[in-house]
């Protein structure tokens, strides 16, 4: 009788995860993490030297590690408007970073990564940081919030409207401030602040952590962020909280669309300032708040994997796994990330940082996996984030207006490890823009300054003209400018010819 009943529950037993393995589909699920200011070095399989990060390097045991792979400028903003639109962020005005109540800055139905996916039958989801704007400019926020993640493909949001570190210090959900109360109404200004409100500046008593630049404005949870607001007490976000609210509701979106296939872009605050993590991981890196971020994300990583697993969708899943920019130390708060720092070197081999155009401002880690397709390896083919929407619009069999996204291009095979070849010509914005063929790397003469502001980083801002052999010399030590003429014409050339591309109409 007991037999019967164990054969009987083992022939009702759904085989789902069979199949999926026995034959690939053609629409895996595809989670796209995308941390904030996370490095080249910072990552153990890229060589971390002072974390350890084995959520992150499980992924790479798994997949596909790239050691070329960048995001298309060295900010916040114009990386992720690429991501999403297949556009160089650059070939628009107000594409730098955005203050936390600017306009939408990606035309509502225009063609963008979720949007594509959204047509191939895809449930899509935005879980994070935003920082694209919300609204037409002049955000009611106490209203329904739009247009924003929907009006560009997302079918599902939860999201900070731009950064830690700026105002407002609330999540948005599907249009609406969660858990505003409507006699307590939330009001945003980039240029003055409110009656009675105490600000950074003013009020340094109530700080608990200080600003090292900039920051020091509304004081939220005894933080100066920038920017100005006042009410919406209950509906403001604690620091300590931010990274697991975030991922619990990243594994929600994935267990309500277990059946169908979904499209995740989780994009994680850490290590992105301020950097505030969760007790439990305080003082656990020996680095201090970034070090103890970047745990925090590891562990996120890690929940991300055993939900998959948990739900046996891990075999059809695309993770991907990168970065917006490269990694800053001391970005405008006095949390002692320079003077903890040690010897780990957050952009490893790698010259420059966020803000740069040198290639630590825009080479960022990247993880491929997926079980049932990719084989585990180290690709050394130079991809861009640009390139993620007309590469998924190809494995899912959809056709896109290329004259709206004239950027992306199509290197499917190289994503997912068929090919060892991507790009031979890259474009990459830090204040100047420089261009790659292949491993040469060349950047014209700028004017401008030769740090940035803040957190003073080497812009790469030079009044000669720069070129580098990355091959032989991957920190950008040696300037071969002068040695080889021909070169950098042939260079200038062609960083001059993809700036003038036709870049679509509004
Ligand atoms: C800078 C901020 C920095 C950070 C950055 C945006 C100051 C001094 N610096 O202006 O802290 O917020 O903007 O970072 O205010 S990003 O990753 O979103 O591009
Ligand atoms: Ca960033």
């Amino acid at each position: 009788m007991k037999s019967a009943l164990v054969l009987t529950a083992l022939l009702l037993a759904p085989l789902p995860a069979l199949h999926a393995a026995d034959k690939p589909a053609a629409k895996p699920n595809i989670v796209l993490i995308l941390a904030d200011d996370l490095g080249y070095g910072d990552v153990g399989c890229y060589g971390s030297i002072g974390l350890k990060t084995p959520n992150m390097d499980r992924l790479a045991q798994a997949g596909l590690r790239f050691t070329d792979a960048h995001s298309t400028s060295a900010t916040c903003t114009p990386a992720r408007y690429s991501l999403l639109t297949g556009e160089y962020a650059w070939r628009q005005k107000g594409t730098g970073i955005l203050p936390g109540d600017a306009a939408l800055i990606i035309k509502s139905g225009r063609t963008t990564l979720p949007s594509v996916l959204q047509k191939a039958g895809y449930r899509t989801g935005v879980v994070g940081k935003w920082h694209l704007g919300l609204g037409n400019g002049d955000i009611n926020w106490n209203g329904e919030i739009k247009p924003g993640p929907q009006e560009v493909g997302f079918d599902d949001e939860f999201i900070m409207a731009a950064t830690g570190d700026r105002v407002p210090c609330v999540f948005v959900e599907n249009r609406h401030i969660v858990g505003l109360d409507p006699n307590d109404p939330i009001r945003v200004n980039y240029k003055t602040n409110f009656p009675g409100e105490p600000t950074g500046r003013a009020n340094p008593e109530l700080l608990k952590m200080r600003p090292s630049h900039g920051h020091n404005q509304s004081i939220v949870n005894g933080i100066p962020r920038i920017g100005y607001m006042t009410g919406g007490k209950a509906a403001l976000w604690k620091d300590e909280d931010l990274s697991d609210t975030f991922l619990g509701k990243a594994v929600a979106f994935i267990e309500r669309n277990r059946s169908q296939p979904f499209f995740l872009y989780y994009a994680t605050h850490e290590p992105h300032v301020p950097r505030v993590p969760n007790p439990r991981f305080v003082g656990k890196s020996g680095l201090g708040p970034r070090g103890d971020a970047i745990l925090q994300l590891d562990a996120s990583v890690g929940t991300i994997l055993e939900t998959l697993d948990r739900l046996k969708l891990t075999e059809n899943t695309l993770i991907i796994f990168s970065s917006d920019n490269g990694p800053v130390l001391d970005d405008g708060y006095q949390d002692q990330a320079r003077e903890l720092n040690g010897d780990h070197r957050p952009a490893g081999p790698l010259r420059g940082t966020k803000y740069t155009v040198f290639e630590g401002g825009t080479r960022v880690p990247f993880i491929v996996t997926w079980p049932a397709r990719v084989k585990p390896g180290v690709s050394d083919a130079l991809v861009s984030q640009v390139d993620l929407l007309a590469s998924l619009a190809s494995l899912t069999g959809q056709k896109f207006d290329a004259s709206t996204a004239p950027d992306t291009r199509n290197y499917l095979s190289a994503f997912l490890g068929e090919s060892t070849t991507a790009r031979q010509d890259l474009a990459e914005q830090g204040g100047p823009l420089a261009v790659r063929d292949g491993a040469w790397k060349f950047i014209p003469t700028n004017k401008g300054p030769r740090l940035s502001e803040g957190a003073e980083a080497e812009v790469g801002n030079a009044p000669k003209p720069q070129l580098f052999d990355l091959a032989n010399d991957l920190g950008e030590t040696k300037n071969l400018a002068d040695t080889q003429p021909e070169r950098v014409k042939k260079m200038a050339a062609q960083l001059e010819s993809t700036r003038n591309a036709a870049s679509p109409k509004d």
